[in-house]
């Protein structure tokens, strides 16, 4: 049983998963397969324009029929500053965690995405709240005030990256919803269609997975803090699939695995919910999850991070993420 659980994917860090050599070769594949030349864009010094509005047509993944498209690109908020370039908009369309579709590799999410309907979607807001409302993306988008910020975004596997998400403040939500007074966290669950996304069977090979659908929670305090995001757009224009489309989470102090993707429920409760990781790893994945260099992995160090992207830059993990300011209030340690 142990030896089983040590299998799989999710529990190496990203360096033990995808050793360098095996990384190589998948870029080589992919160069056979597209005809890109992966290489260079793997290594290559950031210089997307977040603004251009398109999508690079070489990569799988856009949505079929993008919610609110013609909101995009959205206005940037000068108040996040990054302190790094912004990564290559290919290399992050082509490097993701999406587990319901491959819980093995992070290489081939793009490849195996474009099946996913994310058309026709709704949200639906529920539990101990005033307005229980069943929202349609489109809808939910629109009435939302929708701007672009530029955040790191670290992995708990020890990669990191930085992007412009659009998408608006969770708390202009909850705002509107209005929960109870009773609500203590906000728990939040993905879609869940096996059919599409082959991850969500019982197990990939002999390897057990789920639990199925992914939920992830935040307290009502970090669900309104200012950095947390509801994200319905990445590099000026709508998610591509493979970012978590039509809508995902992004709290940027946090690891990776809070920020939930294609969310279709939101729901106010009173206890803290149990999560995806935190119910198959207890172990490894706490439910706080800050991002914290002084707090090792139970395999792993985080003391420092690799940009994707570069030729393996790497630099020092900071505490928060380098969002203190924001949400160092919230918590003790
Ligand atoms: N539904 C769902 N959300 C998810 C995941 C997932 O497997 N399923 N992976 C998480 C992890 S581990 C990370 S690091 C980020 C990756 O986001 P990206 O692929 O857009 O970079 O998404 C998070 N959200
Ligand atoms: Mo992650």
């Amino acid at each position: 049983m142990v030896m089983i659980k040590r299998l799989r994917g999710w529990e190496v860090p990203e360096s033990e998963a995808t050793p360098e050599s095996i990384y190589y070769n998948r870029r080589q594949i992919l160069k056979g397969v597209t005809g890109l030349t992966i290489g260079s864009m793997i290594v290559s010094t950031p210089t997307h324009d977040a603004h251009s509005n398109e999508t690079d047509p070489l990569i799988t993944g856009k949505q079929e029929h993008p919610p609110a498209a013609n909101q995009y690109p959205a206005t940037r908020n000068p108040l996040f500053a990054l302190d790094r370039p912004i990564t290559n908009e290919r290399v992050a369309a082509t490097f993701n965690n999406f587990y319901e579709f491959d819980g093995t590799s992070k290489t081939t999410i793009w490849k195996l995405i474009e099946h996913f309907k994310t058309h026709p979607w709704r949200v639906k807001v529920g539990g101990l709240v005033k307005q229980h409302t069943i929202y349609d993306i489109d809808d939910l988008i629109r009435r939302m005030p929708i701007e672009e910020r530029l955040y790191r975004l670290r992995c708990v596997e020890a990669w990191a990256m930085a992007v412009p998400w659009t998408g608006f403040p969770m708390k202009k939500l909850i705002d509107l919803v209005q929960p109870l007074s009773s609500a203590k966290f906000v728990k939040m669950t993905s879609f869940m269609d096996p059919d599409n996304a082959l991850g969500q069977k019982p197990y990939f090979g002999l390897i057990p997975s789920g639990p199925w659908p992914y939920t992830e929670s935040l307290s009502m305090e970090e669900a309104t803090n200012e950095l947390t995001m509801l994200v319905s757009g990445i590099y000026g224009h709508p998610l591509l699939k493979q970012h978590g489309a039509p809508i995902r989470l992004i709290a940027p102090w946090k690891y990776g695995f809070k920020s939930i993707k294609s969310i279709v429920s939101i729901e106010f409760v009173k206890e803290q919910p149990s999560t995806f990781w935190n119910t198959s790893m207890p172990h490894e994945y706490d439910l706080i999850a800050n991002v914290n260099p002084a707090i090792s992995h139970r395999r792993w160090s985080q003391s420092s991070e690799r940009i994707i992207g570069t030729n393996d830059e790497r630099r020092p993990t900071m505490l928060y993420n380098g969002y203190e300011r924001w949400v160092s209030h919230l918590y003790t340690t």
